[in-house]
């Protein structure tokens, strides 16, 4: 079974480990679309910390994920999930509902979030230890 999941997955922290881990453990490939920095720019006006080649890298060398690509466009999941050939499509618990219309092709499973973290909370935390 092949998997794919989407995110930034700027400053990476355990929210993020513990996601693609338990992505992985559903199938056998796990496929993790980075969202590209223009793409971040559009949803919230800002870039991410670091930027999509070191974000591609960090999450790439994580030993669940198997294959990584930009992703440059919300909008654009039906395409990657046919493009990757994906049984099993992965969002977190903040998704819900969001992408069930996708099931016609693809298994839709959101998976609760790791309570107590973000990268917008580890960002203040820093700034406050400064
Ligand atoms: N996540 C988690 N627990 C946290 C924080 C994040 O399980 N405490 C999960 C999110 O639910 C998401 C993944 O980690 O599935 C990546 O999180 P983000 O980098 O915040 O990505 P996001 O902004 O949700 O990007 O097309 C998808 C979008 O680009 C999603």
């Amino acid at each position: 079974m092949r998997v794919i999941t989407f995110g930034t997955f700027d400053l990476l922290h355990i929210g993020h480990v513990n996601i693609l881990k338990r992505a992985k453990e559903l199938g056998d490939t796990l496929i993790v679309g980075v969202s590209s920095d223009a793409l971040n720019y559009r949803k919230k006006g800002r870039y991410p910390v670091y930027n999509q080649n070191d974000r591609m890298a960090i999450v790439k060398a994580i030993r669940y994920v198997d294959e990584v690509f930009l992703e440059e466009s919300l909008e654009l999941k039906r395409e990657y999930i046919l493009k990757y050939k994906a049984d099993i499509l992965v969002m977190g618990s903040d998704w819900e509902g969001k992408f069930d219309h996708l099931s016609d092709i693809c298994r839709v499973i959101y998976l609760p979030r790791t309570e107590n973290i973000s990268t917008s909370a580890t960002k203040i935390k820093i700034k406050d230890h400064l």
